[in-house]
């Protein structure tokens, strides 16, 4: 692996794919049909794209409930274990309206409303994790989301994935549609004869699928745009290098673009990573994807003190941080920007990915900087609360007509001056 002396320039920030000119038309061309023809234009697409037939785009019960018979005792079971961890940590995220009285009788609260409906985007193929599922829904379910719409493009013989089915019906989401790409993200954006229109998506996808949600951005909300996945192991001489490459190899088979780093200020480490991490690389099924990642996007940072090691991380901003150090716990308030950080040797990351509970939906390619994990927030939102009485407008009454004025915004102090004055104040400045 290459091994880097850090200059304090290092950054993950890769340029976001904004797919090119041919894509955005194909895209917007797409939504255009969708929301014009409805369902007859998910049907062609379907054919046309996923090379699949359709005679119904709603998943039936039989559907569903034949898909069981494809997923094992052992994976039912963790799946229920994982979405029982999710939903318990995320409903700890519920956040209460709050309202308060003054001693006047002056109230003023925040009330927090579930959004109506959710869509969630499951990508086809190998992509389609049942993990990822459960991430999605489970906090818009906390929050009480009451309509969840799944949408996931079939594969040519017109069928889903049965661990996409089967983790849908243990999660109760109702709706489930084969429907992929673009198309499917029109659909949830303007509904159509089948597909109930939603406030929000989330979920990733390709070009094609983050192209359509930017462009429906604004008639619905979106979650982020994902980019490849990260990690950063911080780790100091008293870590084991077949734990830290394990760990980072589990990030960089997700995608040739994914990213896995090791920072330390231990030369020593840094050698016996480097040659774990081929060791365990020529035994890998995903081999090719992982290499490449490793070669393209993997580096260790060899830093002089643990201090500037820590910065280095800050810098980063990773998607995932390990810390692998004798007392991770002592550098956490020292970590300012990761999605999820994991303290001690026993945290690898894919213990996150699946059953610890936090979410996997991550902020990627820096962006820990500014926002957080997908949260039963994400599928909320909240309303001012103002209730005043007759002595709080008479008190601030002449002070909102003195700003009004300021913007010369008339109508606004004598909205004001009818409740104390009595009169809507046509005279007033005469
Ligand atoms: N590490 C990925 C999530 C994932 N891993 C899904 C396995 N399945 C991004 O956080
Ligand atoms: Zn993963």
């Amino acid at each position: 692996m290459n091994i880097i002396y850090v200059d304090g320039s290092e950054s993950l920030a890769r340029d976001l794919d904004t797919g090119t000119a041919q894509q955005q038309a194909t895209v917007r061309e797409i939504i255009s049909e969708v929301q014009q023809k409805g369902d007859e234009a998910l049907f062609r697409y379907t054919e046309q794209l996923d090379g699949a037939k359709l005679d119904h785009i709603k998943v039936t019960t039989e559907e569903m409930q034949a898909a069981y018979e494809h997923v094992s005792e052992a994976e039912l079971a963790a799946i229920r274990k994982a979405s029982a961890n999710i939903r318990r940590f995320h409903e700890r995220q519920v956040q209460q309206s709050w309202m308060t009285t003054e001693e006047d009788g002056t109230m003023l609260g925040q009330k927090i409303t579930p959004l109506h409906a959710a869509g969630v985007y499951v990508p086809g193929g190998k992509a389609a994790y049942p993990s990822t599922i459960m991430m999605n829904v489970i906090p818009a379910q906390v929050a009480g989301v009451k309509r969840i719409v799944m949408v996931s493009p079939p594969a040519a013989d017109g069928t889903l994935a049965p661990g996409v089915l089967v983790t849908a019906s243990e999660l109760g989401v109702e709706t489930v549609l084969k429907a992929g790409g673009a198309q499917a993200v029109a659909a949830l954006a303007y509904g159509t004869e089948t597909v109930p229109a939603v406030d929000k998506i989330t979920g990733p996808g390709n070009i094609y699928v983050a192209l359509a949600k930017r462009e429906v951005f604004g008639k619905v909300d979106i979650d982020m745009i994902a980019g490849p996945s990260e990690v950063v192991v911080l780790a100091d001489d008293r870590a084991r290098p077949d734990y830290i490459a394990a760990d980072m190899l589990s990030q960089a088979e997700h995608d040739e673009m994914a990213s896995a780093i090791l920072v330390t200020p231990s030369e020593a480490l840094a050698q016996l990573v480097s040659t774990e991490v081929n060791r365990q690389l020529e035994r890998l099924p995903r081999q090719e994807i992982a290499q490449a990642s490793i070669t393209d996007y993997g580096a260790i940072y060899v830093t002089e003190t643990m201090a500037q090691a820590v910065d280095t991380v800050n810098q980063l901003a990773p998607e995932h941080l390990e810390v692998q150090t004798l007392a991770p716990e002592e550098l956490l308030g020292r970590l300012q920007h990761a999605g999820a950080i994991f303290l001690g040797e026993h945290s690898s990351e894919p213990v996150g990915d699946y059953i610890a509970g936090p979410n996997h939906v991550l902020p990627t390619n820096g962006t820990a900087r500014f926002s957080s994990p997908l949260n039963v927030e994400d599928f909320t939102k909240k309303s001012s609360v103002i209730r005043y009485t007759k002595e709080a407008i008479h008190r601030d009454g002449p002070d909102i007509a003195a700003l009004a004025r300021m913007e010369g915004l008339e109508a606004h102090a004598r909205a004001v001056e009818l409740r104390t004055k009595g009169d809507a104040g046509e005279d007033a400045d005469e």
